[in-house]
C-alpha cells in the first residue's frame, strides 16, 4: 500500500548533477537529501532509477558493469537519486573492482546526507556473499538500509521469495522492516518506493 504521493516531485525534471569516480570528486555542497541505489552488477539498479522518474537518465545494459562510476541525479533539488556501480562483477580486472569497491565502501561510509540506501537483491537470486558483507558493514556503521527485490516479473514464487528475505531482515539491525518488491520493466513496485522516498525529503 503506497501512502500519498506528492506527485509534483515525480513530474519534475530528473537533472543529472555529477558523475564521480572517486569519493573526494563528489562536491560536499550538495546538501541534499540522498538515497542510494546498491546491489551487484546487473541486478537492475540504474532501471530502477529511471523506471521511478519515467524517463533514461541513468545508462542501462545488458552487459553487467555498465554503471563504472557515481552517479547522482536531482529531483527538483529536493532529493538526490544516487546510482552505484555494481559490486561482484567478475569479468573486470581485479584492479577495476578494487576501485569499484572502494568508491561504494567511501560513499556508504563518508557521506553526509545518504537518508537511505535501497539495498537492490535480483528476486531470481539468493542473497550472496557480497549482499551480506554490505548488509554487515551497514549494520556495523548504524545505517538504515531497504531491501528492494528487483525483476519480480521473472518469478512466479514471489510469496516463497518474500519469506525467505523476511528472515534476512529480521536478522540484520539496521535494515528497515519492510520489503519492497520491484519490476522497472512492469511498473511494479514503484510507486511504493516513490512514497518510501518522499517520506525522507523535508
Ligand atoms: N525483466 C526485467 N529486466 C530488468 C528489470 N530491471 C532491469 N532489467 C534488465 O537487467 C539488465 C541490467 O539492468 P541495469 O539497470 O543496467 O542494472 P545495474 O544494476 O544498473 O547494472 P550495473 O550498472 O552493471 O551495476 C538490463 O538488461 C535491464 O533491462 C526488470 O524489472 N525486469
Ligand atoms: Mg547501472
Amino acid at each position: 500500500m503506497s501512502a500519498l504521493l506528492n506527485k509534483s516531485i515525480w513530474k519534475s525534471e530528473c537533472k543529472f548533477v555529477i558523475s564521480a569516480t572517486s569519493f573526494n570528486q563528489i562536491p560536499n555542497n550538495l546538501h541534499v537529501p540522498e538515497v542510494a541505489f546498491v546491489g551487484r552488477s546487473n541486478v537492475g539498479k540504474s532501471s530502477l532509477i529511471n523506471a521511478l522518474v519515467g524517463k533514461t537518465c541513468a545508462r542501462v545494459s545488458r552487459q553487467p558493469g555498465r554503471t563504472q562510476q557515481i552517479n547522482f541525479f536531482s529531483l527538483n533539488n529536493k532529493i538526490m537519486l544516487v546510482d552505484l556501480p555494481g559490486y561482484g562483477y567478475a569479468a573486470v580486472s581485479k584492479k577495476t573492482r578494487e576501485l569499484w569497491d572502494r568508491i561504494i565502501l567511501d560513499y556508504l561510509k563518508f557521506s553526509p546526507n545518504i537518508k537511505r540506501i535501497f539495498l537492490l537483491i535480483d528476486s531470481r537470486r539468493e542473497i550472496k556473499t557480497f549482499d551480506m558483507d554490505v548488509a554487515n558493514l551497514l549494520d556495523k556503521l548504524g545505517l538504515v538500509y531497504q531491501i528492494v527485490l528487483t525483476k519480480i516479473d521473472k518469478i512466479s514464487n514471489l510469496d516463497e521469495i518474500i519469506s525467505l528475505k523476511k528472515d534476512f531482515i529480521i536478522s540484520h539491525s539496521a535494515a528497515y522492516p519492510r520489503l519492497i518488491c520491484t519490476s522497472s520493466n512492469k511498473n511494479i513496485g514503484l510507486n511504493d518506493l516513490r512514497s518510501e522516498i518522499e517520506l525522507l525529503i523535508k
